[in-house]
């Protein structure tokens, strides 16, 4: 597995046309504004405020790239969900979370946080359709499991099972930043996925 040992932020992107084309894997972290994403991006980076982490939801507005010296890059992409932000903003941030998710060419796998505490909104089951008709490789962690007794945890793990989708190589990883709970296994599915995308770019050279 390869392990993060340094981990730096690169650039961010917030209009479309300036997304450019980068020659290494990369693991998207995607979900509703508020669910962890960044925090569970510093988790998996080892670096603690790598990633902007807040306590106001719609932080991350653009897309936020991080380099990482195991060889692909971890990106951080804008929250779903936020009610606090005009119609035409929205839209702006569909186009281009959409934008980024089409064209990467280097897109090893998207990680779809859920938010462990809560029944899953309308646009947490959008997104895991969307993610599942691409073909995309995707897995999702339910974020926050500090928050919940043993019971409750498994409630909500059964009750997500099913309601989404998982991919063929997916899986459904309960996560916490507070306990490390679910790292090592979100870790292992990273190291896959990037694996998987340098064999792929080696089969398509030769
Ligand atoms: N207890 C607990 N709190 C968490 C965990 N992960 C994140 N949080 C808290 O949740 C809040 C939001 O975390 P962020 O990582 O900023 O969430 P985000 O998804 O990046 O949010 P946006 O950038 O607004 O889309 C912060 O107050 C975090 O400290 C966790 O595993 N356990
Ligand atoms: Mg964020």
């Amino acid at each position: 597995m390869p392990k993060i040992n340094r981990c730096s932020f690169l650039y961010s992107v917030v209009d479309p046309k300036c997304l450019k084309s980068e020659p290494h894997p990369q693991i998207a972290f995607a979900g509703r504004s508020n669910v962890g994403k960044s925090s569970l991006l510093n988790a998996i980076a080892g670096i603690r405020g790598v990633a902007k982490v807040s306590k106001t939801p719609g932080k991350t507005r653009a897309i936020n790239f991080f380099a990482t010296d195991a060889g692909f890059l971890l990106v951080d992409l804008p929250g779903y969900g936020f009610a606090k932000v005009s119609k035409s903003v929205r839209e702006e941030w569909g186009k281009l979370v959409e934008k980024y998710l089409t064209k990467t060419d280097w897109l090893a796998g998207v990680v779809h946080l859920i938010d462990s505490r809560h029944a899953p909104t309308s646009l947490d089951i959008e997104l895991n359709d969307w993610l599942r008709e691409r073909g995309l490789s995707y897995c999702i962690a339910l974020t926050k499991v500090d928050k919940l007794s043993g019971n409750e945890l498994a409630k909500n793990l059964a009750h997500a099972k099913q309601r989404f989708t998982l991919h063929e190589r997916g899986a459904l990883i309960p996560f916490s930043v507070k306990t490390g709970l679910g790292k090592k296994e979100l870790m292992s599915w990273i190291s896959a996925r990037v694996k998987n995308a340098l064999e792929e770019s080696c089969r398509i050279e030769q």
